[in-house]
């Protein structure tokens, strides 16, 4: 019989993307495919592969019959609810952030380590943050080849990383600035925001709209924010590289979606960029956009809404041997978070 799979959090911002992804695909393995969401959302009708389904209320009896459940709700829920989905019969495929360093979950890239989904004591499944996921299809591809041994990283990350409230703060700002002639005196960018009544309380902590954040996150010991330290100890996970010398810094910048990284990876073996183009235009997920006498390199404003990972700007670094130095934007909504979520279950059935 088809599997049948569910979606808690159908109706939040990464549920509805998940559900587009679903409705797009040529065909898909499941029976039934259920929707789940809090007592708010419940009742709802959704289509889905051109049925009408009705959203039900999270409940552990919502997880009766269901084989995978898919998570796209905030990490409490997804603390509370995944072991009670487990309980229930369910493989838990978690998209939050409550699992992903547990040593007893594994944490999946399906184009770089999809053997870990059978590797799962607690019954759960962890989808990494969607900065380190931006970055894993190209250097699962380049570790494979050449041996993956430090990695230097900048972010690039969008406004709705932050979720809707990101979002709507960014283009709020953005239509508060409109036509102002400011930029050019330190200060009179938050002025203007202020004198338009915009709340200074921001989800980004300064002012994003003609500017870039070099914060994202919450604080953590030493200076470090938690989205640098994902990038760390999700890419060590991911790639099973427990000792790779990882350090990131995580900028947000005023893009409404996808996130972009600038990438700097030093491998054991000599690498070139004809032999690290063959290796990315091979893989299937990625987008080679890299043509420096055509000015040709992706950007997020053209990736935004695409599946794969594009991948330009590929250079070997001048005063580092065996060293790449490339860019790469994935839409942190799709491969960052609802795609990969969808494509571990689709392993978890093949
Ligand atoms: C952000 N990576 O961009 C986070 C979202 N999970 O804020």
């Amino acid at each position: 019989m088809a599997p049948t799979v569910a979606i808690v959090g159908a109706t939040g911002a990464v549920g509805t993307v998940m559900i587009d992804i679903i409705n797009n695909r040529d065909s898909v393995p499941w029976g039934e495919i259920r929707l789940i969401a809090s007592a708010r959302s419940a009742g709802k009708k959704i289509t889905v592969r051109g049925q009408e389904s009705t959203v039900v209320e999270l409940a552990p009896e919502a997880f009766d019959g269901v084989d995978i459940v898919l998570f796209d709700v905030p990490d409490e829920i997804s603390a509370e609810w995944a072991p009670i989905a487990v309980e229930r019969g369910a493989i838990a495929v978690d998209n939050s952030g409550a699992f992903r360093m547990d040593p007893e979950v594994p944490l999946v890239v399906p184009e770089v380590n999809p053997e870990k989904v059978h590797e799962r004591p607690r019954g759960i499944i962890a989808n990494p943050n969607c900065t380190t996921l931006s970055m894993m299809a190209s250097l699962g591809a380049l570790h494979r080849e050449f041996g993956l041994k430090e990695l230097v990283v900048s972010s690039y990350q969008a406004a709705s990383g932050a979720g809707q409230e990101g979002i709507d703060r960014l283009h709020a700002e953005i239509e508060a600035l409109a036509g102002k002639q400011v930029g050019a005196r330190g200060g009179d960018v938050a002025e203007a925001l202020a004198a338009a009544g915009l709340p200074e309380e921001t989800p980004f902590k300064a002012p994003l709209a003609l500017n870039v954040v070099p914060w994202a996150g919450s604080r953590k010991d030493d200076g470090w924010t938690s989205e640098e330290l994902k990038v760390r100890n999700e890419s060590r996970k991911i790639l099973g590289i427990p000792e790779l010398k990882v350090s990131a810094t995580c900028v947000r910048v005023p893009v409404v979606t996808t996130h972009s990284l600038a990438v700097h990876a030093v491998f054991e073996r000599e690498v070139s960029v004809a032999e690290a183009h063959r290796v990315f235009e091979a893989q299937s997920s990625i987008v080679l956009q890299d043509d420096p006498d055509k000015l040709e390199f992706p950007t997020p404003a053209a990736v935004v809404g695409a599946d794969p990972t594009y991948v330009g700007r590929v250079r070997q670094a001048l005063d580092f041997t065996n060293t790449l130095d490339f860019f790469v934007c994935g839409d942190n909504l799709r491969k960052g978070a609802a795609l990969n979520t969808y494509e571990i279950a689709e392993t978890l059935v093949k």
